[in-house]
């Protein structure tokens, strides 16, 4: 059976953005697709937070979701959290459009991610490589633009 979901992103900002998810079967992987605005030009770290919590804004969402207490890393690492999708790119129109292929995350089981927190960051994600302790935490990509609750799309 497949799988539909979708994120609206908002925060304090002018950063906005559509994600949409597929996944074909319950253990395939999850493709998104959509687009981010109101970018500054470069990459932003992009993960799937904790909480489906929006109470205090982006930061209510918790840490990067990460059901097998792993460290930080990078979308194709073996050694990362489930929610860690890498950075996406914006251009010098400010839009980042989404193109992710990922084995890790689901929409079903254990390691689904309905009613958790897309993430879009203010900085590159290190992906783990930084060589500080924040780096195999966050990846070093600073604040939180905006955020939104994944949701069941029909
Ligand atoms: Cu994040
Ligand atoms: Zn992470």
């Amino acid at each position: 059976m497949a799988h539909k979901a979708v994120c609206v992103l908002k925060g304090a900002g002018e950063v906005t953005g559509t994600v949409y998810f597929e996944q074909q079967g319950d253990s395939a992987s999850v493709k998104l697709s959509g687009e981010i605005s109101g970018l500054a030009p470069g990459e932003h770290g992009f993960h799937v937070h904790a909480f489906g919590d929006n109470t205090n804004g982006c930061i209510s969402a918790g840490p990067h979701f990460n059901p097998f207490n792993k460290t930080h890393g990078g979308p194709t690492d073996e050694v990362r959290h489930v929610g860690d999708l890498g950075n996406v790119t914006a251009g010098a129109n400010n839009i980042a459009k989404i193109k992710i292929e990922d084995k890790q995350i689901s929409l079903t089981g254990p390691n689904s991610i309905i009613g958790r927190t897309m993430v879009i960051h203010e900085k590159a994600d290190d992906l783990g490589k930084g060589g500080d302790e924040e780096s195999l935490k966050t990846g070093n990509a600073g604040g939180r633009l905006a955020c939104g609750v994944i949701g069941i799309a029909q």
